[in-house]
C-alpha cells in the first residue's frame, strides 16, 4: 500500500510537538498559516502577535518571531511593531474571547485606524483555555461553565458577528469568516487567510478572518461530533463569506 508523504511547511519549527487537543481546529488553522506564509515568502520578515488563550502556543509551532501581549491586547502590541518596523509583516493569532470580548476596543481601533496588520480570530463559541465559559460567541442556548442552563438573551445578551463588525470598520480592506469543517471549506479558509496577507503586503490596511472552530474538550464531544456542530449550528447563525474586500470593490 502506497503510503501518503505529507509537505512539512517550511515555516514550521523542525522540533515542533502538536500540543492542541484531538479534534482542535486549531492546529488546522495554524498549518494554513505556515502554509501561506511559505507561499507568499514572509517567513523571515513575519512576526506574530499574540496574546493569551489556546492560540498563544502558535509560536511553538512557527519559526517566526513572536511576542506576546496581556489577554486582548495583542493587537495593541501588533500596532507598536507594525509602527516601528513597517517594514515587517505582522498579523496577530487569537481566540474570539481574546479578540472580541477582553480585546473588543483594542480590535476594532485597529480596524478603525486602519492598521496595515493582519488578524485571525480563531472562534470556538467558547473560551477554551481555561475550560470553556461562556464568551462573546457563545450560541444562544448553548450550555457552558457559566451558562448551566444554556445562553439565553435576557441575561447575557446576543453572540456577536465578529467578521460583520470588523467589516464596518472604515479602515478595514478584508473581512472574511471561513470554517474548517469540510476539506472544500479548509481551502476556501486558506484562500482567505492568503487574502488578508496579500492586503496587508500591498499596504491596504486591515485584513481579517474569522475561523469557525473546534473545541472537542470543553463542548465534551468527539471530533466528529464537534464538527457536525460546526456545520449545523454554528454556521447558520456566523455564515461564512466575504464581507468586505477593497481590492473588488475599488
Ligand atoms: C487579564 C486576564 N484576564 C483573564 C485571563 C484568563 N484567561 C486566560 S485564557 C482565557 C480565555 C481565552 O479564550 P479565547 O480567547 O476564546 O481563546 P481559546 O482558549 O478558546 O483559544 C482567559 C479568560 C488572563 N490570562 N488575563
Ligand atoms: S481546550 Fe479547546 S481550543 Fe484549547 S486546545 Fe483543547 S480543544 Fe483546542
Amino acid at each position: 500500500m502506497a503510503t501518503q508523504v505529507f509537505d512539512i511547511p517550511k515555516s514550521f519549527k523542525k522540533d515542533m510537538k502538536y500540543t492542541f487537543c484531538p479534534g482542535c481546529d486549531h492546529g488546522v488553522a495554524i498549518r494554513l498559516v505556515a502554509e501561506v506564509l511559505d507561499e507568499l515568502g514572509l517567513k523571515e520578515n513575519a512576526i506574530t502577535a499574540t496574546s493569551i488563550g489556546c492560540s498563544v502556543t502558535i509560536y511553538d509551532f512557527l519559526d517566526i518571531d513572536a511576542i506576546e501581549a496581556p489577554h486582548g491586547r495583542a493587537l495593541a502590541e501588533a500596532t507598536g511593531v507594525k509602527r516601528a518596523r513597517p517594514d515587517k509583516f505582522v498579523f496577530t493569532y487569537q481566540g474570539d474571547g481574546d479578540f472580541a470580548s477582553i480585546g473588543l476596543a483594542e480590535s476594532l481601533h485597529a480596524a478603525l485606524r486602519g492598521e496595515n496588520l493582519s488578524a485571525i480570530c480563531i472562534n470556538n463559541t467558547t473560551y477554551g483555555m481555561t475550560g470553556g465559559q461562556l464568551g462573546p460567541t457563545t450560541l444562544l442556548g448553548q450550555v457552558t461553565t457559566t451558562s448551566p442552563t444554556g445562553r439565553n438573551v435576557e441575561y447575557y445578551g446576543y453572540p456577536i458577528k465578529i467578521a460583520e463588525h470588523v467589516a464596518l470598520c472604515d479602515g478595514t480592506a478584508y473581512s472574511a469568516r471561513v470554517s474548517l469543517d469540510s476539506v472544500a471549506n479548509i481551502r476556501k479558509a486558506k484562500q482567505a487567510i492568503k487574502k488578508a496577507f496579500e492586503v496587508q503586503m500591498k499596504g491596504l490596511g486591515f485584513g481579517f478572518v474569522e475561523i469557525l472552530s473546534t473545541c472537542p474538550t470543553n463542548w465534551k464531544m468527539t471530533p466528529q461530533q464537534a464538527h457536525d456542530r460546526v456545520r449545523k449550528e454554528m454556521m447558520p447563525v456566523f455564515k461564512p463569506g466575504v464581507y468586505k474586500d477593497v481590492t473588488v470593490q475599488e
